[in-house]
């Protein structure tokens, strides 16, 4: 049995196990940390409800030429990259959307802030932004229908996107935080995170690019782990490391709350964007 497991229970039971986790996720010593029902998830549940009734999500089947792709609601900075005026005024309508998307219950995108924040006591924890002072997107609502999912990748805006136009290329380490909503209805190696004891090196670019980074991982024994959770539930993880999320099977979608984290040592800035 391996040790490489995450650190899990509220962020005071976490803290009280590792006094500095989000160093200990990027030296590879642990995989993540979950915080147990960080919002309730009864709450989660009203609120998906609420984001079909506002039509915010809906079954991509049963719209346009019916081809099955993630419904987002929020910025994404992948999809907008290439436009960056449009992606800042896309985002300024996340921020104003967010301000009463949530009334009547918890403030789940806050309640990530407010954890990260915990488990960085010595930092800034603030939504990315320009030195102009435009803001990114502070976090997406991602929903995973059948078929969908993230092959085995790693995520940093400056090392594998090469973004150096924006501001948060400048940090050293990158994170991600993710909020389950709903899962899907088998968790069985599908519709769920997967974590590899593998920080991006050289060696990778290869499986990775060929999408056979599973078999290459169980050829020279790399650990991996599946981040089981419920509605309520975030983990966060160094995303530099390879992970993936097996696709979704069946009719219901997985829908998360997600953000990517950048940070360095000696920057007192922690910036979050999705
Ligand atoms: O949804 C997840 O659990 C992880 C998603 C992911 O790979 C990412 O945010 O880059
Ligand atoms: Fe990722």
């Amino acid at each position: 049995m391996s040790d490489w497991k995450p650190l899990e229970g509220t962020v005071d039971e976490i803290l009280a196990q590792h006094s500095d986790p989000f160093t200990a996720m990027h030296e590879s010593e642990i995989p993540a940390v979950i915080v147990r029902q960080a919002v309730p998830g009864a709450e989660c549940t009203a609120l998906v409800e609420r984001f079909y009734e506002r039509d915010l999500l809906y079954n991509p089947r049963e719209r346009g030429d019916g081809t099955v792709h993630r419904v987002d609601i929020g910025t994404s900075l992948g999809r907008h990259a290439n436009d960056p005026d449009q992606f800042y005024a896309h985002a300024a309508q996340t921020i104003e959307l967010y301000e009463t998307l949530f009334d009547g219950y918890t403030h789940p995108v806050d309640t990530l802030y407010g954890a990260l924040a915990r488990f960085l006591p010595r930092k800034d924890v603030k939504i990315a932004r320009e030195p102009d002072g435009r803001l990114y997107g502070p976090s997406i609502f991602r929903t995973y229908h059948e078929g969908t999912g993230h092959y085995p990748h790693y995520d940093s805006v400056s090392k594998r996107s090469k973004r150096y136009n924006f501001a948060v290329s400048r940090f050293r380490h990158q994170y991600a935080g993710v909020m389950c909503f709903q899962n899907s209805e088998s968790q069985d190696d599908t519709g769920e995170g997967v974590l590899y004891r593998a920080p991006m090196c050289p060696d990778f670019e290869e499986p990775l690019s060929e999408r056979r980074f599973r078999e290459y991982a169980d050829e020279n024994g790399l650990e991996r782990i599946q981040v089981h959770l419920e509605p309520g539930d975030l983990y966060f993880f160094y995303s530099e490391t390879i992970h993936e999320v097996p696709f979704v099977v069946g009719p219901k979608p997985r829908v998360v709350l997600a953000s990517f984290i950048g940070m360095s040592e000696d920057d007192p800035e922690v910036f979050v964007w999705s």
